[in-house]
Parts: C-alpha cells; structure tokens; sequence
C-alpha cells in the first residue's frame, strides 16, 4: 500500500461550504443523492477537476449546475469531474448496500437497524466526496424509509421537518449549523425506543437529549442519561464549555469497531458503553460507560468545533480529549485510583507499542491505513503529554492556554502546532524542547541516583529516548517530575516539588538532610516514562506503607513485586513484600479500594514489557506462585475482608463499590493458597451475589479452578443471561481469561459454541482478545496459540480489515520472546503475509512486524 506522508500535505482546492444528502434507505440497497455547493479554495492551487474519494459505490450519475455530466472519469475508486473555475452545484447519485457491509464503515445494517460510521474514511463508502477533515461543510440531510422497519430517523444537528408519504413510508430532515468534516456525519434509521431528560446550559439553551436503543434495553440506560448531564455540566465548569445545538442524542449499536463516534449531535456508541444495570453491568462497567460518554461529548469541543487538519493530527483531539475524560472521572470519583488504572493501561498497552515494531510518535510522520493510528500512543500518551503541559503551567494557567486555544482556533480544522502554541501564550509555557514530545517515538528510560555529602543531597537524573524504527538517535526531552524528599528519621517530607529533567544528565541538589533523604518521586505520574531508581528494599517497603502520595505509594509496591518477579525471585524480596503487604492490609485510614488496589499483581503485559527476553511460561508460574504465597501468608485477613464486607459489598455507594473491589481481591488470593477454600468460597458469593459485581468477581476466580463450583456456576451464568449480549461476552471472556492449563482447548471450543459469531467485533473481542491477553493461552507451549490469532487474523482480514489489524501486534512482539516461541509467533507472522491478498490495515500491521 501507498504511503501517505504528513510533509505532504496540501489544502484541498476546493471547498464546499454545504451539501444536501437524500437518502431512500433500505437495508439491501440504499440509494444516496449528495448535492454538494462547490468553489475553489482560494487558498490553495486552482484546480481544473473536482477529485472525489469513493469506496465501493455504484454510480448512477453525474450533474453539474443541473446538466448530467458523463465526461467524469475514475482514478481507482475516486470519481474526478472536470470542472471550471468558480462555484458550482455537483448532484451525484449512488446506490450502497448496507446489508452486505461487513467492515462497519460507511453505512451498515446492525440488528435491523441502520447507522453509520464515518471517521476516519467511512463517508467515502456513503457518496463520492472529499472525505478529508479539513473540508468543512453545512450538512441538511433528509431520509427517507419504510415506517414500520424504520420508525426513528436520525441525523446531526437539529430536526427540521418529518412527515408521512404513499406506501407505508415516511421522512425525516435534519439540519447542521455548524460546518463539520465528513467524518462527523451520521445517521440512523430503526425501531428504537428514547429515554429523554433535558439540559439547561450555562447561557440558558434548553438541551433535549436522547438515549436511543432497542425497546427491551431501555431499562438500563438511566445511568447513561446521568451521565450526559453530569458530563455537560462538569465541561461548563472545568473548561468553560458549552453545548451548542438544541438537540443532543446518543444511540447504541450492537456491532461496533471501537467504543463510541463523536458524531456532531448524534453520538453512535457501542452497547457496552451505554447499557448498564446492577444486576448485568459491574462498577467498572458502570465507570466505562461515563468515561466513553464524557469523553463522546467532550469532543464536541475538542474535535468537532475544532477539528484536526489531517488524520495526523488525530493526537490533537484524541490525546486532548482523553485527557479531559481521564480528569472528568478523577473529579467524580476521587482521582488516586483513576490514576493508578489509567497508569496501567498506558504500561500494559502503550509501553509495549512504544518498544515494539509499531512504535511512532504521538504525531506519525507517515502512514498506509489511518486506522491503525487509532492507538494507545495517540490516545493514552498524546493525554499523557497534554497532562505534563498541565502540570508544568498549573491548573489555572492551563486553564488559560485552553480557552486561548478554543478562542483561537473555534471553527477550524487545526494542527498539534496551534495547541502547543496557544499553550505557549495562554500559559505562558516555553514549549520549544517540549515539542520533541510529538516528534519522537518510544518510551524516555530515566534512571535516578542520590548523592549525600554533609547536610546536601544531589539527586543526579539521566534520560535516555530509545531509538525506534525510523528514528535512530534521539534527543532529550522535558521531563516533570513531581518529587518529595521524606526525612529518615521524622518519616515525613517537608512539602513535594516540581523539578524538570531537560537535559541527557541533570543534578538537582537539596539542603538540609544530614541523612540521605528517602526518595518519593514522579509522584500522580507526573511524566510518562520508564523510571529506575537506586533504593533500597527497605526504603520502597517504608513508601508503600506511608507514602502520603497515593500513587507513589502504590509505585512502590509494584517496584517491590516487579523486583521480585522480574529478578531471582528470592526469599528477601518476597519477604519485603510480605512486610509492606501486612501495612497495607492493617492500614485502618485506607480506603478498601485503595488497598486492593496496593494489592493487586501487575498485569502480564507490563511484565512481558519489563522482561529483556520474556518467558510467558515461568513468568505465570512466578505471578501465580506469589499469589499463592501471599494468600497463604495473609489466610486469615483475606478470609477477615472477604466475611467482614460481605454486607457492605450489597450496599450501593461509594463504600460498597469498594467493598466489593476488595472482597473479589480477596477471594483471588483465598483460592490461590487453597483451591477447595477458594471454590467454595465462591460458590457463596457467585449465588448470594446482589449484582453483577460480585457475581462477575466470584466467577473470575471460578473460572480459574477445576471442579463442580466451577461447572456450576459457569452453566447457571449462561442459563441466566443467554438472551442478553453483553452479558454473554463476559461468559466468554471470563473463560478465556481463565489460567488453566487446558484454557486454549476451552478456547477452540468455544468457537464452535452456538452464541459465538465472528460477525460481531464485541464478540470476537470477548474470546479472542481475552485469548491473546491469556499467556497460558496465547504462549501454550505447542505454538497453537499463535496459530489460532493467525487464524483469525485471516478469516477476519476481509471481512473486517479495522478489526483484524488488531490482532497482528500480539505476534508482532515476537522479538522480545523466548527463542522457541519467538520462532513460532514469527513463522504466523509469515503465514499471514504469504496468504495472499491482504487488507491494507493488515498488510501494514504485518509489514512492520517482520520489517
Ligand atoms: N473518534 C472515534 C474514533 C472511532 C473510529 C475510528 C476508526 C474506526 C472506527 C471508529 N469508531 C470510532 C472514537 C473516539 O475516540 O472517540
Ligand atoms: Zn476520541
């Protein structure tokens, strides 16, 4: 596939500054009349064609100022017209069928109903149009459809006028004022049933807002409505935000690629983020849903009303708006555990990007298949990178770059380089080094040491960028961090600081410690790098049990158990654990979520990231033998939790929600000393569960065993929840998950079960993506594993491209692997490339991976 570069961008030469669509949708074939108001772009080179993107359309004809064209001619799947100078009116017809779209890009069928998606390129498979963010247009859209089979019709911006017609149909028109990108288009024609509320804004706008699903999902979609409103309101409040249309809905589709599309007034959200309820939805389901909400909306700022110039920018609303979903949650739910999770996910899943055969900066230089960019670099780095803008400046101060940028660029389809500099002047930042934070890929690996001479420390910090592909040498970049100097003797600090490493090798000196201070630091996570400190055990025992910084101290943890399972696994380092673990267990002032969180293992894909060459198969032993050992150590005080809460973990609020993250930790540990104890504890909690929390957190850890309790509780999940899907994805995933030395032939099975369908990606996630992320699965020994992704990534690969393409970067690590598994990740790899005709995500995928 062609590359597409970022130097190589140019203006579009024309632009349309509206476009009408009509639509006769049907769900086998739907004609599109797009009637588009055209004129050159004075600020770009004159053109004497009009070249549109296309994808798969029939066309049926051409107009100009009224008079059919046939002079067009097609460049692959464009559509190029010749065209004078000056404005002109463009009415092209095209027939698409949405029954027979598999990739669910462009406008597809999903259980009846019709929708769309279109970012990134996904309005090319609707009509023939520059489907490019930088050409913005006012869009009226009018739909047409059976009534019965289509009662609802929906699209951006606010209803116009609907009314019924001859032969059982009718229509809807729909009117946006505000010129948006074609990737912002959506529409949606079912039999969907809305629960409404209102929003008042800050100006006074009356909001009506929506929550579309199907009739029998409406009872779990309160907590989705809640959370717009909570939503709208904390934008107004923390940045100054408001709403803009009178209209506001959201629908849920059952076949999904991704999360949600931010569609301008018309949100389209997969299922999983909008449904929710005690008894089928957990309170990590319930915080998802109003994350991908928040961050949905925040992007009718941060993204619609300034979008991006070109798909490389995507960092400039993703990384953005991520940011502002990742602090949204921190306010409505206390930021320290919403901190240690987001810190995980960027180590389990961006880490090993950044150090891996895909690695690019949060801004790529080039690309083959834009959807492959939609990452965890752009994302979850990109907001990292934003944070540290926000840390350096302040809170107000950046609150005053943002409404600098807002102001300045409203309207626009702009680039990273205008956020950095409207941050530069509204907060009063020099960003010059710091724009080497979107230029260079790879983790920065800081290592820090101490000096002590008299009453003065000197803390000496050393930053390495690694060089990845295409980027040998690197330069250093500007790194806050957040750090407190704890006295030995009186166990406390004297307050935290906020120093920035900006050079290869940097000394910061301190006065007034007549002994070598213990050493608190990158506290909150204020800089996304890979930190190695010179401290001893005692030390990180100390911050994990006192540590007034939440996250530092669940840092020190983890380098306790990373030290252990990464090193020689010795009785010392276990023993340190085991003391800091008995702090953490006795702590009274901690909150038990807090202190589950203290307790939990780190993720496999953090440990394979950590490991020089990594061996799946000790390593589960190693993690699982501690696990075993510190159930045993503590088998009376995880037994105490797991009894103690019991009455709590029924409560609704933000203590029972606690109480029930703890008492699920709990019985993980139970089981691992003592299998029978373990299953017979989860058994109680599996049947006298309240919600789905604690059902969900007992059959985790059944799932893991051997036995009766296990069988049974599996069978009467599925008995209880068959008819409803997501539910049933747990189902799957949960056994998927499950370490057992058999899981991989539990797996194929699986396959084969009646509710499994390749055809929905969140079911394919469910068993597949809980497969690759199972070492004793993915990393079985025999190699079969990799074969059955590859597998997949086959079957997938034509069908849906986006969602095959995910796959490939679990056998794209092959480098950092044991030699004989290595071998084998590497020869699907092969597998998968000699196949034959490959999707460009694919292809890309695969390509770098050998490469
Ligand atoms: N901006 C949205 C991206 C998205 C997407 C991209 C490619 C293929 C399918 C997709 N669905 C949604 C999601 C977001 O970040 O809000
Ligand atoms: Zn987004």
């Amino acid at each position: 596939p062609a590359v597409i570069r970022r130097a190589d961008y140019a203006p579009y030469p024309w632009r349309v500054p509206a476009i009408r669509l009509d639509f006769d949708l049907g769900l086998e074939t739907t004609r599109v009349e797009a009637t588009l108001t055209v004129e050159p772009n004075l600020d770009a080179d004159a053109a004497e064609d009009i070249r549109l993107d296309g994808d798969g359309l029939v066309l049926e004809s051409v107009h100009v100022d009224g008079e059919e064209r046939t002079d067009w001619r097609r460049d692959g799947e464009a559509l190029i017209v010749p065209l004078s100078s000056g404005k002109h009116t463009l009415t092209i017809v095209t027939r698409i069928l949405p029954s027979e779209n598999t990739q669910l890009m462009g406008l597809y069928a999903s259980n009846g109903m019709l929708c769309t998606q279109c970012e990134a390129e996904g309005f090319r498979r609707i009509t023939f149009f520059p489907d490019r963010p930088d050409v913005l247009s006012v869009y009226t859209v009018r739909m047409e459809a059976d009534r019965e089979a289509f009662p609802v019709l929906l699209s951006n911006g606010n209803p116009v006028e609907e009314g019924l017609l001859d032969g059982g149909r009718h229509f809807a028109e729909w009117h946006d004022p505000w010129p948006k990108p074609s990737y912002l288009f959506a529409l949606v024609a079912g039999d969907l049933v809305a629960r409404t509320d209102s929003f008042t804004t800050m100006g006074g706008r009356e909001v009506a807002l929506g929550v579309w699903v199907r009739e029998e999902d409406l009872p779990r979609t309160s907590h989705a409505m809640e959370s717009i409103k909570r939503s709208m309101n904390w934008d107004e409040e923390t940045f100054g935000r408001e709403y803009d249309l009178d209209r506001f809905n959201i629908v849920a589709v059952g076949d999904f690629n991704m999360g949600a599309m931010e569609n301008k007034g018309l949100n389209i959200f997969n299922t999983k983020y909008v449904l929710a309820d005690q008894e089928t939805a957990t309170d990590a389901d319930f915080d998802a849903v109003e994350g991908v909400i928040g961050h949905e909306y925040f992007h009718n700022w941060s993204g619609n009303r300034i979008t991006c110039r070109d798909w490389f920018q995507l960092s400039l609303k993703e990384g953005f708006t991520v940011l502002r979903d990742q602090l949204f949650s921190e306010d409505m739910h206390g930021a320290a555990v919403k901190r240690i999770g987001d810190v995980r996910v960027l180590r389990s899943v961006q880490f090993p990007e950044d150090s891996g055969p895909f690695a690019h900066p949060i801004r790529p230089d080039s690309y083959k298949e834009i959807s492959n960019f939609y990452t965890a670099t752009v994302y979850n780095k990109g907001a990292e990178v934003i944070r540290m803008m926000r840390s350096m400046a302040g809170i107000e101060a950046f609150r005053k770059g943002s409404d600098l940028y807002f102001d300045r660029h409203d309207g626009e389809a702009a680039t990273c380089e205008d956020f950095v500099k409207a941050m530069e002047d509204g907060a009063g930042l020099d960003l010059t080094q710091f724009r080497r934070w979107y230029e260079q890929a790879g983790t920065p690996q800081v290592t820090a040491e101490q000096r002590h001479d008299g009453d003065t420390v000197t803390l000496v910090l050393k930053q390495v960028v690694p060089p990845t592909p295409g980027q040998p040498d690197k330069a250093p970049v500007p790194i806050p961090l957040r750090i407190a100097l704890f006295d030995r003797e009186k166990g406390e600090h004297a307050g935290e600081q906020l120093i920035v490493l900006t050079e290869a090798e940097q000394e910061f000196t301190f006065e007034g410690f007549a002994k070598p201070p213990i050493l608190s630091i990158n506290r909150g996570y204020t800089a996304p790098i890979a930190l190695d400190r010179d401290i001893s055990r005692e030390d990180l025992v100390f911050l994990a049990a006192h540590d007034d910084d939440s996250f530092a101290r669940h840092e020190a943890m983890q380098e306790l158990l990373l030290g252990y399972l990464l090193g020689d696994a010795d009785d010392e380092a276990r023993a340190a654990i085991g003391t800091a673990a008995q702090a953490v267990l006795a702590d009274d002032a901690l909150d038990n979520e807090m202190r589950a969180e203290l307790l939990t293992l780190p993720p496999f894909a953090y440990l394979g990231e950590r490991s020089k060459i990594y061996d799946p198969g000790a390593m589960v032993e190693k993690r699982e033998g501690l696990r075993a050992w510190l159930g045993h150590e503590f088998a009376g005080q995880f037994r105490d939790y797991h009894e103690r809460l019991t009455n709590l973990a029924r409560e609704e609020g933000a203590q029972g929600k606690q109480a029930r993250r703890m008492r699920s930790l709990a019985l993980g540990y139970i089981a691992a000393a003592d299998e029978a104890e373990g299953a017979r504890l989860g058994l109680a909690q599996y049947r006298a569960a309240a919600g789905m929390t604690e059902r969900q957190g007992a059959l985790a850890v059944l799932a893991g065993l051997d036995g009766t309790e296990r069988e049974e509780a599996l069978a009467d999940f599925y008995a209880r929840f068959a008819d409803n899907p997501l539910v049933v994805d747990k189902w799957f995933t949960l056994q998927a998950m499950a370490l057992r030395p058999n899981v991989l032939d539990e797996v194929g099975k699986l396959a084969g079960h009646e509710a499994f369908t390749i055809s929905n990606p969140n079911r394919v996630r469910s068993l597949y993506g809980a497969m690759s992320g199972n070492p004793v699965a993915f990393h079985q020994e025999s190699g079969a594993g990799y074969r059955m992704i590859a597998d997949l990534i086959l079957e997938l690969n034509m069908r849906n491209p986006q969602l095959a393409a995910r796959f490939v970067p679990s056998l794209g690590r092959w480098r950092r692997v044991e030699p004989g598994r290595s071998a084998m990740m590497r020869a699907e790899l092969e597998r998968i490339a000699a196949a034959g005709t490959l999707s460009r995500d694919v292809a890309e995928q695969v390509e770098a991976s050998l490469g």
